[in-house]
């Protein structure tokens, strides 16, 4: 399909090269180095996630697919008639499909992912499959702020996949309450939140045997050689992730094997051996944990559906 023949409208707010290059800088120059989530998923990371999602020890996916297909009536009855959803980090747009097939009449599909390959890939599907369907592809960080298109319908925010969990409490709340003002009263969020459970099923999920979740970690690395022009020698580095029982969440690092010094541009970054850079939080909550920190940010639970293993919950809530 032609550009000028999309089916779809595409809005561009994607972070430019700049952003990247300081937002990068910044975070390697702090005392714990860190890099954020968001960065893991430029195409090469995307293409590596979804393949995160087909691995035996990693359960959240398909555990959220049970649910989702197992109470998708239920789910379709929350959402309502002549509703618009909105997705954030849409991926390969696999749930919402699960969704759609059994939405009565819903009036518009807007996605928004940071990745916008993958953005474009499902939006002209699901154009695609919905003749008729408003669909809109924006492409941006939706940690920060965006402008929403204005839409006369009942407004659903779709937040699969337990992302939310990589926001610390105060940064999750934040969120929250800045969509229950963007929401109307009434609005409604169908969000997928993972639950605590032991830590050797939670320490495998994150170090899966066939070292792909160490690949998805790593890449980072090779993208900032690529985009940014830095040298890491990615066997100089290694995954590091487990899960941190007193916060509650996996920490995902990438270690320094060794003493060494990297480039980016012109700007030197020490490592010492066993250093980290730390690329992700995965908090886990229990139903009460979540609901409680929702109801602080105005959104009020109206229903809640679990997987037959209890390893992961699928939320509808209401904005107050
Ligand atoms: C997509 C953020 C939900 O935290 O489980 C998977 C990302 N990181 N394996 C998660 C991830 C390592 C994933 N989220």
């Amino acid at each position: 399909m032609r550009t000028d023949q999309r089916a779809y409208e595409l809005l561009d707010f994607q972070p430019t090269i700049t952003d990247l290059r300081m937002e990068v800088l910044d975070g390697l120059r702090r005392q714990q180095k860190r890099l954020d989530c968001k960065l893991l998923y430029d195409e090469r990371g995307s293409t590596l996630f979804e393949e995160i999602t087909t691995l035996p020890e990693y359960y959240p996916t398909r555990a959220e697919m049970e649910i989702l297909r197992q109470h998708a009536k239920d789910i379709a009855a929350c959402i309502g008639e002549k509703s618009a959803l909105i997705e954030l980090g849409s991926g390969s747009g696999k749930k919402v499909r699960l969704l759609f097939s059994k939405l009565p009449d819903p009036v518009a599909y807007m996605a928004v992912d940071i990745s916008k390959e993958f953005l474009q890939m499902s939006a002209e599907g699901l154009a695609g499959e919905h003749p008729g369907l408003k669909v809109v592809a924006i492409c941006a960080d939706y940690t920060q702020p965006f402008e929403l298109p204005h839409l006369p319908a009942k407004k659903v925010l779709f937040f699969p996949g337990s992302t939310f969990g990589n926001f610390d409490p105060p940064q999750g709340q934040r969120f929250l309450s800045r969509w229950s003002r963007m929401l109307a009263k009434g609005d409604g969020l169908l969000i997928g939140i993972d639950l605590k459970k032991s830590s050797d099923v939670l320490h495998s999920a994150y170090n899966d045997s066939t070292g792909v979740t160490a690949a998805f970690n790593l890449n980072l690395l090779a993208r900032l050689n690529r985009e940014l022009g830095a040298d890491f020698q990615l066997h100089r580095f290694e995954h590091y992730a487990f899960y941190n029982e007193f916060e509650s969440r996996i920490e995902m690092h990438i270690r320094s094997r060794e003493d060494q010094v990297v480039t980016i541009g012109n700007v030197p970054i020490h490592f010492h051996v066993g250093e980290t850079i730390h690329t992700e939080n995965s908090y886990k909550f229990s139903v009460h944990s979540f609901h409680d920190l929702a109801k602080k940010s105005g959104f009020s639970s109206v229903q809640v559906w679990t997987d037959s293993a209890g390893l992961f919950s699928v939320h509808y809530l209401e904005v107050d």
